[in-house]
């Protein structure tokens, strides 16, 4: 009986075409068979040398063995010699081997790049993979893996690969009662008090050959809100188990830090970070740590921003404060990142305030120590122009925070692919130093001489089954991981990798659902904040519009209206000379051009500038019609992207299809709710039709403003 049923569920499983239903946990590593084109291509290689036997060594064998039997079946043979058809695998192989190139690309591919040669033919073929440490190693094996995922031509692999960044991170915003902020993908994976850390252990291994199959190697545990408590024994413990778990996969764990916690958990009389107590102070925390942690990465710190504490409540800088932290840190090789995230209720526009308070500060801070600079001058919005602290500040290490988790862009039930909008930002041309002083150049090394380079990306994870809560979120995690490797490779050939290792390599998949991804974010900022508007979110959820919202008591810039401004005669945020003047900020002639609307790009055309509703637009439309299109075709775009996947039918297994579907489906109802809210708000003010030829709106604006936004279903 028992075998009968063994036979059916073989006979059931091995069926062609059945596509099994899948969760979404393995990620990008699922490891699927490849197709008929390249398996013989791909099984040639039986054999497997490996130099070396560290831990970060046996990961990186271990994820080729198990990648090879998944998609081509071929147990690896380990093999104590080199020869035959066979992978090469570790440091020093150009000692062992004699192949062209190995030796150049070793001097040039640094600390954690690698080098990937084929050599031979048929079957006396080799497949070297090598690097200065092993770390480069178990990059290189990852990278091989992808094309080998990709299915991409391996009879001549020549590849040389070095990271443009140095400090390559993630930041989870994960609270130590295990909720995330602003994490819409379940519980936080780090504090998560109902299971035991060893139940999660495979969990974790996944979480971190994610990132190291991106070249993710540091990662931030805690909230930038930081709980003092952070640094008590009771969750130093756990911070240890995770540093161990993460070691072999050469990812280093961070903490965020409370400024007060000398006051808060040491008992001292206050935080001041000139008095020798609190130095002192410090400087045992972090011995202590380094006792555990050996290989600790730092700080990151939030101070003096959205009421946290800081310096500043001494009469103290941020470099006092950054500088007393680094000393801290210099002598284990420990990073200070400090963010530039500031803005007091000062009645300054909060677009200028990051610049206004960190570049006189220029030059003042601790070699190691990198100021944290978020890609735009506000919040991570749907579009934002880049923040002007990048490229004017030459004598500091700067550093470019994204957000991955999608605070400001649907949370994780909207698809929007982000690295369209992260290029965008990379390739934004700050004039620092000339034309072509693009932003990743300014931050990357090679236009400032910066002692560290280093990039952060707010993560999108979190307990749910799927990592991410959507599917496609995923996609972000990834894109950033291989952006911060990488910021000169292309969103699209990132978008196709991902499709292919996560879903199918099959065209008739990839080229829809990557015309998807693609076009996805424009069509978010069409229905949410088109031309320059941002911040037009429900207050404090940040989800659904809420552009008229009045909070008695509430700071202003906390709410729509400082952004919108709109009124009768207009709507925008003029921060021309007539206005807040932030366009001096930015670099000539950067600056005369955002300064005039006629030159300023129209899709930030209201960031900077606040426009009568007849304004004439590049397309000959008043401003009114024009805000009108956008809004019309962002709801457009989700309703084709629903069309598009629907036709992905039995191309994928139907768990994850339908999972997508039916988010497809609240993305375009949401889309619709955002449209109808902003233009029936605004048309309050501009007092003009919605052009003929649009459909009606769906919605009753004052059925909308009486929506309330229940959290209790995102965290
Ligand atoms: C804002 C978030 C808030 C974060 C803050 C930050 O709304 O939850 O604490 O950024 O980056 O976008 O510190």
């Amino acid at each position: 009986m028992r075998r009968n049923i063994l036979l059916l569920f073989f006979l059931f499983f091995s069926m062609p075409g059945l596509i099994l239903a899948e969760s979404g946990e393995n990620l990008w590593l699922r490891y699927d068979k490849v197709s008929d084109n390249v398996f013989d291509d791909y099984s040639v290689l039986e054999t497997l040398y490996v130099e070396g036997n560290s831990p970060v060594i046996g990961v990186a064998r271990n994820e080729l063995i198990n990648a090879i039997k998944g998609m081509t079946s071929v147990d690896l043979d380990l093999s104590k010699k080199v020869s035959g058809s066979s992978i090469l695998l570790g440091v020093g192989l150009n000692e062992k081997i004699d192949v062209q190139g190995l030796e150049e690309g070793l001097e040039s591919c640094g600390p954690e790049g690698y080098v990937i040669r084929r050599v031979g033919k048929d079957k006396e073929t080799q497949v070297v993979i090598t690097a200065n440490t092993d770390a480069g190693v178990l990059y290189g094996t990852f990278a091989f893996i992808r094309m080998m995922q990709n299915e991409e031509d391996i009879s001549a692999i020549n590849v040389v690969e070095t990271p443009k960044y140095e400090l390559r991170l993630l930041n989870h915003w994960d609270n130590l009662d295990g909720t995330v902020e602003r994490g819409y993908a379940g519980h936080s994976i780090w504090w998560n008090r109902e299971k035991d850390f060893n139940d999660l252990r495979d969990h974790y291994q996944i979480y971190a050959r994610a990132n190291a199959s991106v070249g993710i190697n540091g990662t931030v545990l805690n909230n930038v809100n930081a709980a003092p408590e952070v640094l008590t024994d009771e969750y130093l413990e756990q911070v240890v188990r995770i540093a161990d778990l993460l070691r072999p996969y050469n990812i280093k764990v961070y903490l965020s830090v409370n400024f007060s916690s000398p006051a808060v958990i040491g008992g001292l009389e206050d935080s001041d970070p000139l008095r020798d107590e609190v130095r002192e102070w410090w400087k045992d925390k972090v011995e202590e740590i380094y006792e555990e942690i050996p290989d600790f990465g730092g700080f990151l710190v939030k101070a003096n921003s959205e009421g946290q504490p800081g310096p500043q409540d001494y009469g103290r800088t941020h470099a006092d404060g950054a500088n007393m932290l680094a000393e801290a840190l210099e002598p284990y090789d420990g990073i200070v990142m400090w963010r530039a995230f500031v803005y007091a209720p000062s009645g300054d526009d909060r677009a200028k305030q990051a610049y206004t308070e960190f570049v006189p500060l220029d030059g003042k801070f601790h070699e190691n120590v990198i100021v944290q600079v978020k890609n735009g001058p506000i919040d991570f919005q749907p579009r934002e122009p880049f923040s002007p602290v990048f490229g004017a500040m030459d004598e500091t290490s700067l550093m470019i925070e994204f957000q991955i988790t999608q605070e400001y862009l649907g949370f994780s039930n909207h698809l929007a692919y982000l690295a369209t909008m992260q290029k965008e930002t990379f390739e934004s041309d700050t004039y620092a130093k000339g034309p072509g002083s693009t932003v990743a150049k300014a931050t990357d090394g090679s236009l400032f001489s910066q002692k560290h380079t280093a990039i952060a990306g707010v993560a999108n994870i979190g307990r749910d089954v799927n990592w991410t809560g959507h599917h496609f979120a995923q996609a972000n995690w990834y894109a950033y991981g291989r952006l911060a490797w990488d910021h000169t490779l292309r969103a699209d050939d990132i978008g196709k990798e991902w499709l292919g290792m996560t879903f199918s390599n099959e065209d008739a998949f990839v080229e829809p659902s990557l015309n998807i991804m693609m076009r996805s974010r424009e069509a978010v900022v069409n229905y949410m904040t088109p031309l320059g508007l941002h911040h037009l979110m429900g207050w404090s959820h940040h989800h659904g519009p809420e552009p008229w919202t009045e909070i008695e008591g509430a700071r202003p810039d906390w709410l729509p209206k400082y952004y919108h401004n709109a009124s009768e005669d207009g709507i925008g945020f003029d921060r021309s000379e007539s206005g807040s003047n932030a366009v001096v900020q930015y670099e000539e002639p950067l600056a005369s051009i955002y300064n005039n609307p006629k030159t300023c790009p129209e899709n930030l055309i209201l960031w900077f500038h606040h426009l009568p509703w007849d304004y004439t637009m590049s397309s000959g439309l008043s401003l009114w019609d024009e805000l009108c299109y956008h809004y019309y075709d962002g709801v457009e775009e989700v309703r084709l992207m629903q069309k598009k996947w629907d036709r992905m039918q039995g191309l994928i297994d139907d768990e994850r299809f339908e999972h997508v579907r039916h988010k497809l489906k609240i993305q375009s109802r949401e889309a619709e709710w955002w449209r109808d809210a902003c233009l029936l708000y605004f048309q309050t003010f501009s007092g003009m039709p919605i052009p003929a030829e649009l459909e009606r709106p769906v919605h009753d604006l004052e059925e909308l403003k009486k929506i309330k936004f229940d959290m209790t279903h995102h965290n």
